[in-house]
């Protein structure tokens, strides 16, 4: 049975979304924000305390774009791969890691200062650049979803969950306001697959069962 440890709304969505969307069993611990502070046993798990943490028998993953990969290089039959053979590869590869380390990575910047520092400590003009550099990075995304519904090999991919969270944490930041009309309506896209749906309420059903928290980290502050 696969383990997966998750915040709400965390990086750990993407893993979660992916195991909705092929259906497979697992098993979903969740931690409050930041695990590191709120439970030292997860440590011995992940010792950067980060989330996700993914177990599959003796598989130990700590990168959500990477367990996308897997996941879906896996289970082949559900198509959200794309072979290494196939024309459209490049373009996956790229647009699963474009999710995270360029969509992700300015956004945390924004969370950081914005809202998980304290006070005193927040840097209003660190906010704003961050969000401008987010913004300005999603014009890779802005011609391509103007004649295609998914990023890549004309179906709906791993890729897309992982730039789908990026779009997801932008709108928990309030991002989304600025989307311009394609990502807005990919992301609408994103929203209504059963899949997306369904992990939305697993997480928030673990949360209650396991007494944590069922609010995002960033709606709190
Ligand atoms: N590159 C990693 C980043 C993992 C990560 O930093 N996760 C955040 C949640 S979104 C976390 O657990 N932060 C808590 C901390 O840094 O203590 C991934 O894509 O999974």
């Amino acid at each position: 049975m696969i383990h997966l440890h998750h915040c709400i709304s965390a990086r750990s969505f993407r893993p979660l979304w992916m195991l909705e969307e092929l259906g497979l069993p697992y098993e979903l611990v969740l931690h409050d924000f930041p695990p590191r502070v709120h439970d030292e046993a997860f440590l011995a798990i992940n010792p950067l305390g980060t989330v996700p943490a993914f177990l599959d028998g003796e598989v130990r993953m700590t990168e959500s774009a990477a367990i996308c990969q897997y996941l879906a290089a896996r289970h082949p039959e559900a198509g959200l791969d794309v072979a290494s053979q196939d024309p459209a590869y490049g373009d996956y590869l790229n647009f699963l890691h474009f999710g995270e380390a360029t969509l992700t990575f300015p956004q945390t910047l924004v969370l950081r200062y914005g809202q998980f520092e304290p006070p005193e400590r927040r840097l209003p003009q660190v906010v704003e650049d961050y969000s401008r550099w987010f913004l300005s990075r999603l014009r890779s995304l802005e011609p391509r979803l103007e004649t295609r519904r998914w990023l890549c090999a004309e179906r709906f991919t791993a890729a897309d969950v992982s730039v789908g969270y990026a779009l997801l944490l932008a709108s928990h930041l309030g991002l989304d306001e600025r989307f311009k009309p394609s990502v807005r309506d990919y992301w609408a896209r994103l929203q209504a697959r059963e899949a997306f749906r369904r992990a939305l309420e697993a997480q928030h059903a673990a949360a209650v069962t396991q007494g944590v928290s069922p609010t995002a980290a960033m709606a709190l502050r």
